[in-house]
């Protein structure tokens, strides 16, 4: 990957090293007296002026785009394909903060976290966060399934129907998550479980520390798993945020909350969401 960054660098920039501009870039300094003007090319004119030639660059240099900031308030449509259009609905202070205050010291205390298992390649790893889990149905993903609490927490219920209300969404489900410190995370993937249905929408509300919401766009099968050119979103998700992700974002895009190389106070994450039975799938 990098040889071919650098190759694209070098074909790109000024030809200067590459054999035929070479040729072209030392003619300039050889006589060219003997060769009548009427036979040279426009190339070997401007080598036989002396003047520079730039080489056009074989392959078309691609560049890294750039990292596209959300922070403020708004709905905004992420991308059109190639599935459909994609949207974020962020509301920064959707709770005000010192409602959030109190509300980040009772989710923190009382909802039963706990640190899930999950089968991957390479075997059974714990994930580096607690979560905890809030719904009529037990919810599966990377080949480990988690059981749900039997009865909802009252800020939570409350939580659900205020979004509801504010959103036009409903829900029916929950996924807490607990990032205890820096070294906590969730790495890159898609909320797109065949038991959230076709283009679920999932309401994320944010407490604590900020931590920052990364996104990119999945690859198209000719870039081969490699993500140097894929399109980037990073969203700092902060105290009281709500961000909703709506259309086709989770079949289009991939997110995940990076570890932090400093210190970083615990944060609480809770995203609604909606699981269906299977019967309603088929
Ligand atoms: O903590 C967050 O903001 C994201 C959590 C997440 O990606 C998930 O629960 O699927």
């Amino acid at each position: 990957m990098a040889d071919k960054r650098q190759r694209a660098r070098v074909q790109g920039s000024w030809a200067g090293h590459s054999k035929t501009a070479a040729t072209v870039f030392q003619a300039g300094r050889h006589s060219t007296q003997n060769v009548a003007s009427t036979q040279r090319s426009p190339k070997e004119q401007a080598a036989a002026d002396g003047r520079f030639v730039f080489q056009d660059p074989t392959e078309v240099q691609r560049k890294i785009p750039e990292v596209r900031i959300i922070d403020k308030e708004g709905l905004y449509e992420i991308s059109s394909g190639p599935t459909g259009v994609s949207r974020l609905h962020l509301k920064p202070a959707f709770i005000d903060p010192k409602e959030a205050d109190w509300m980040f010291e009772q989710l923190y205390r009382e909802i039963p976290w706990q640190q899930k298992s999950n089968i991957g390649p390479d075997g059974s790893y714990k994930e580096p966060r607690l979560t905890s889990w809030y719904g009529d149905l037990p919810y599966t993903y990377s080949n480990s399934t988690m059981k749900s609490n039997p009865h909802w927490h009252p800020l939570l219920s409350m939580l659900k129907d205020l979004i509801a209300e504010v959103t036009g969404y409903t829900f029916n489900s929950l996924l807490c998550n607990l990032y205890r410190h820096c070294k906590d995370s969730i790495d890159w993937h898609s909320d797109d479980e065949p038991s959230l249905g076709i283009d679920p929408v999932i309401a994320s509300l944010s407490y604590g520390e900020t931590r920052n919401f990364e996104m990119r766009k999945k690859l198209p099968p000719e870039e081969k798993g490699d993500y140097t050119y894929a399109e980037r979103i990073r969203i700092p998700l902060n105290h009281g945020c709500l961000l909703v992700m709506e259309g086709k974002t989770q079949k289009d895009w991939q997110h995940r909350v990076p570890k932090e190389y400093h210190d970083r106070n615990p944060r609480i994450n809770l995203t609604f969401r909606t699981v269906y039975p299977e019967a309603r799938l088929n």
